[in-house]
Parts: C-alpha cells; sequence; structure tokens
C-alpha cells in the first residue's frame, strides 16, 4: 500500500512518537472522542483506539459507521467475546513492521464476516470440489467448513467426479477421516447455498450459472454469478487462501485441519517448489508446528501398489554408472516421492559418490533429486548453479532437488524424449562435477 492512499483514524490519548509513525505512513486524523470520531468524512485505511476508548459499544457504533475499517487496539487485552475485525495489539507491534500485518488481517477478517453472512441463512450447504479432489481441495473444504462454524451434517463436501483412487488422496482421506460425498448434479438443488473451492463454476460447464461462493487460485475463467467470490491466482494454493481467513479469524486450527491445510499446500506447490509465493511460505510455516507430521508422512508414503514397484525396480535396473555419478531415469512417475526415494536408495552403492535420480511427475515437471556422500561439494548449490535459471532448485550440503517445467526444458534442449533428456542430464552432472572436483583441488 502506499503512503499516500493510506489515511489512519487515531483515537485517544497517544504519544507523539506513535503519532509522528502513522504519519510517515499517511494522513493522520487524530481526535479525542467517539464524537469526532463519527464526524469524519472519508474511509479509513484502519482506525487505531487507544485501549482506555475501548468497549464493546464503542467498537460497534465505530464498525457501523465505518463498516470496511479494521479497528486495532493498542495496548489492548483480548476480551473474552472480542467484537469481529477488532484486533488487540500490543504497543511494540504498533511500533514495528507487524503493524502491516495486523492491518492485512484485520482487512482479511472482514471478508470472513462477508463470508459468513452469505452462508448464515442456509440449513444444510454443499463444499463442491472439483471432480478429481486433491488434497488442496479437499484440505480447503475443511478449513471453509471450520471457518463457517459448520459440521458434516450442515455442511456436505462432495464432488461429481468418479471415486478417489490416486493412493495419497485416499490415505488423506482415511487417515484424516475426511467424509467426501460422490454426488450427481440433481443432488445440487438440495443445498441451500453452495461453495465452490479450489475451481470456479465454469469448470462444470452450464451446470452452475449461479453460486454462493467461489474460492480459487487458480487463474478467473468465464463469468459467473457469486455472492462472494475470492480469487487470488498469485497464491500456489487455495489452502493458502483458507489458512490466511483461518488467522485472520482467529480461528482455532485443529491438528488434523493443520495437516490437511500442510499436505495441500505442499502437493499444490510441489513441496514450495513450484508457484510458491510468500503468502505460501507464511502459511506453510504457521501451520508446521501445529500439523501432525508423522501422520503426513504416513499419507505421503501412502502403500506402494504392485504397479509403482514394479516401475522403480524397472528403472533401477537400467541405472548408469559416469564418473562415480550414478543415474536413475524413472521416466513418467505419477507420484514424485519416488523420485528422492530413488536417489536415497542408490547413494548406498559402493563407490558411488552421487546419485541423480530424475522423472517427469504429472506431465509437465521434470524433477531431479541429487544426493552425494558428504565429503564432496554441496548439493544444493550444484542444483542451484545449474537449474535456476531455468526453474526451480535448492537443497543441502547432501541432497537437493530441482524442477523444471516441461515447456522450458523444451526451449533448452530442443525435446522432451526420454533420450534426450537422459543424455542432457548425464553431461550436465558430469560435466558440473568434475569441473567442481577439478577447481576445489
Ligand atoms: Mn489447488
Amino acid at each position: 500500500m502506499n503512503a499516500e492512499s493510506n489515511r489512519y483514524l487515531l483515537i485517544g490519548e497517544f504519544d507523539s512518537f506513535l503519532i509522528g509513525l502513522f504519519s510517515r505512513r499517511g494522513e493522520v486524523i487524530w481526535v479525542s472522542s467517539l464524537e469526532e470520531a463519527l464526524n469524519q468524512t472519508g474511509a479509513f485505511t484502519a482506525i487505531m483506539l487507544e485501549k482506555n476508548k475501548f468497549s464493546q459499544e464503542i467498537s460497534k457504533e465505530l464498525s457501523t459507521h465505518y463498516p470496511q475499517t479494521p479497528i486495532i487496539v493498542s495496548n489492548g487485552d483480548r476480551p473474552n467475546e472480542p467484537p469481529p475485525a477488532v484486533r488487540f495489539v500490543p504497543f511494540y507491534k504498533l511500533l514495528s513492521e507487524e503493524i502491516e500485518r495486523e492491518e492485512k488481517l484485520a482487512r482479511i477478517e472482514l471478508r470472513v464476516e462477508e463470508l459468513r453472512r452469505v452462508h448464515s441463512d442456509a440449513k444444510r450447504m454443499l463444499i463442491l470440489l472439483h471432480d478429481n479432489p486433491d488434497p488442496d481441495s479437499i484440505a480447503s473444504a475443511l478449513a471453509l467448513r471450520t471457518l463457517l462454524k459448520r459440521n458434516k451434517q450442515t455442511a456436505i463436501i462432495g464432488h461429481l467426479g468418479e471415486k478417489v483412487s490416486r493412493p495419497e488422496n485416499v490415505a488423506m482421506i482415511e487417515l484424516l477421516e475426511i467424509d467426501l460425498e460422490k454426488l450427481v448434479p440433481k443432488d445440487l438443488k438440495e443445498f441451500d447455498s453452495i461453495a465452490l473451492v479450489d475451481v470456479q463454476p465454469t469448470f462444470f460447464g452450464n451446470l452452475l450459472p449461479e453460486v454462493d461462493t467461489v474460492i480459487d487460485h487458480h487463474p478467473p475463467s468465464g463469468s459467473y454469478k457469486a455472492r462472494f467470490c475470492e480469487i487470488k491466482s498469485q497464491e500456489g494454493a487455495t489452502s493458502t487462501i483458507l489458512t490466511c481467513y483461518l488467522r485472520a479469524a482467529q480461528v482455532e486450527i485443529s491438528e488434523r485441519l493443520a495437516t490437511a491445510l500442510l499436505y495441500g499446500i505442499k502437493t499444490d506447490t510441489i513441496s514450495l517448489n513450484r508457484d510458491a509465493n510468500p503468502d505460501d511460505i507464511e502459511a506453510f510455516t504457521f501451520l508446521y508446528p501445529l500439523a501432525n507430521l508423522a501422520l503426513l508422512r504416513r499419507i505421503e508414503r501412502a502403500e506402494m501398489p504392485p504397479k509403482e514397484l514394479k516401475s522403480f525396480a524397472q528403472a533401477l535396473a537400467n541405472y548408469w554408472i559416469q564418473n562415480n555419478i550414478l543415474f536413475v531415469n524413472l521416466g513418467k512417475v505419477e507420484r514424485e516421492y519416488l523420485i528422492p526415494k530413488m536417489a536415497d536408495f542408490s547413494i548406498q552403492v559402493k563407490g558411488i559418490e552421487w546419485s541423480v535420480a530424475f522423472g517427469i511427475v504429472s506431465n509437465t515437471h521434470l524433477v531431479i533429486s541429487v544426493r552425494n556422500v558428504g565429503y564432496v561439494k554441496s548439493a544444493g548449490r550444484i542444483v542451484r548453479d545449474l537449474f535456476k535459471d531455468i526453474g526451480s532448485a535448492g537443497g543441502h550440503r547432501s541432497a537437493a532437488k530441482a524442477i523444471v517445467p516441461i515447456t522450458r526444458l523444451k526451449k533448452v534442449i530442443g525435446s522432451t524424449s526420454q533420450a534426450s533428456i537422459k543424455k542432457w542430464i548425464t553431461e550436465i552432472f558430469s560435466r558440473a562435477l568434475v569441473e567442481k572436483t577439478d577447481s576445489d583441488n
């Protein structure tokens, strides 16, 4: 937000340096009473209320008068039943960058109130997902249900597609005890309101010209009517949007919900590598300590079906070694975790210093996992040097990973055939690792 457009309404006794601080961020209107505050014209970025001025009544009057304006109470203790969109911020935070975060959260909280109003009259609502429910959509639905203070009787999570079959998604549904209903189009009439998460109405053709809510991170698609619409295509996952909502509304996030949301962000951003922005990272960092990581590992390492075991074994049988680097090409894989698993396995081979396992995930990305024995060059630095300009890459000393979109790969090596990928990977790693070793000595 730029300083010229910021306007702050400060009510009460504030220290002059606090006033000074706010003047640097925008225009400050400083008043001492509620009457004066209600006499102002124009809109405000935020209202700062000194703690002695706060009461439920005053905040109610202010939010009626300035309906779209966050209210921040300085140094106030949070009452047991705080009014919506009022935040209680310790004094020191008013002096720091955190005040901008608090303002942002307060603005989001106003959006949450709007969203809650849209569904407040519905006895039984539907949270509808796309036809192939994935972790991001399922987690977002759970989060929306929690945000709207509903349960599985009053908010049904459903989809119109086939039965979920992808092993991790099945594991997620089972281990987190998620009730997902398979519906047919005529069922849609049975609900008092409909919210779409991680998808937009146009996905369903002409079936849903009008819905109550749309929350999605895909680019805006076509035209439709929605009473509440939040499309944030800059976010890597819908789970990020909902995590932000839950935080802003200060809703307690259970371990189960945190695990689901963390997994949703992780899968949609390929572990924060694809299309992840600072909001995704912030949501991820916030959820991480709340989630059950043991459970998450069980979901991610959902049983390996025999078909996968076979392709794993076949890929391994065709390994090749060059300059003490063991390479394995997994070809097209459905589940990304097979690639790091293969790299981990291959580094155990005697005499090998590096292992490089790679494969194409969801037909869209080449994923490369690199391991080393630890006393050589940093794996993280090697992959960053090799891939930072054409994809995302990172890691630490002995383990690293790179992701290259197939479209970029095609531009770089001129083809996306298995043979050319294999040749390219072998060449660039051999060159980089031999060169690096030489320049070390
Ligand atoms: Mn998504």
